[in-house]
């Protein structure tokens, strides 16, 4: 339900797909601000920005995992960008594959000058992988805010999950990420995340209170 008056989940919800990036080359050239996601293959890096764009099929959600190799690029009326980046780490990824997301991927959070923040998407049974570890570091050299969503939330219990949120946040510098459970079925941290996404993008700032989880 759209609540009256919230013009950040209006805006989301005017996202519109752009273009798919092979290579750093390939992006537009531009100012305009960009949040991306990342994470492991099936995270729900795709599924997540459906979510908070409450458009069921914007980015495409895959039972396979390592679906999406491409950069693709959701453009907002403002001219901003959303941005889903190519998963990692999924074992049956050959080595070529990998070392293309390194290039892609790992360049553009490094180099990327419109990135104002990363959303890391985390299977919240599985969170904080050497791969996570390497991204966060990659963020915390680049400078890049970072929302870690644990994704979902509803494989677990109540205890199970506020359990992992307190072990995820303890193990995070809370000066460079802010980490939330996230869920699409229950819609549990959508607001959380659309207004995190917002401020970084600088979306205007009218609706002060978003609906809540
Ligand atoms: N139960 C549950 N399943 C989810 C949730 N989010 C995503 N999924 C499922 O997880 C699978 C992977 O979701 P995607 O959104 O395609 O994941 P992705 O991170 O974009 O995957 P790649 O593009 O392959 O890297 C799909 O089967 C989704 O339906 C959630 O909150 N709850
Ligand atoms: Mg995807």
């Amino acid at each position: 339900m759209k609540p009256q008056g919230d013009d950040r989940f209006n805006t989301l919800a005017q996202a519109r797909f752009l273009l798919s990036a092979a290579r750093l080359a390939q992006l537009p050239d531009d100012p305009a601000a960009e949040v991306a996601f990342v994470g492991r293959s099936n995270a729900g890096k795709s599924s997540a920005l459906n979510a908070l764009c409450a458009q069921k099929s914007l980015a495409r959600v895959s039972k396979t995992p390592g679906r999406t190799q491409l950069i693709n690029l959701f453009a907002l009326p403002g001219g901003e960008r959303l941005v889903d980046l190519p998963g990692y780490g999924y074992a049956a990824v050959p080595e070529p594959l990998r070392r293309s997301w390194r290039a892609l991927a790992g360049g553009y959070v490094e180099r990327r000058a419109t990135l104002r923040g990363l959303v890391l998407l985390m299977d919240v049974r599985h969170p904080l992988t050497p791969l996570d570890r390497q991204l966060l570091t990659l963020a915390g050299t680049a400078g890049r805010p970072v929302l870690a969503l644990l994704t979902k939330a509803d494989k677990l219990g109540r205890g199970a999950r506020a359990a992992t949120l307190r072990a995820v946040g303890a193990e995070l510098d809370p000066a460079a990420a802010t980490v939330g459970l996230f869920s699409v079925p229950e819609g549990l941290g959508q607001a959380a995340a659309r207004n995190w996404i917002a401020a970084r993008l600088g979306l205007a700032q009218t609706a002060a209170v978003s609906r809540p989880d």
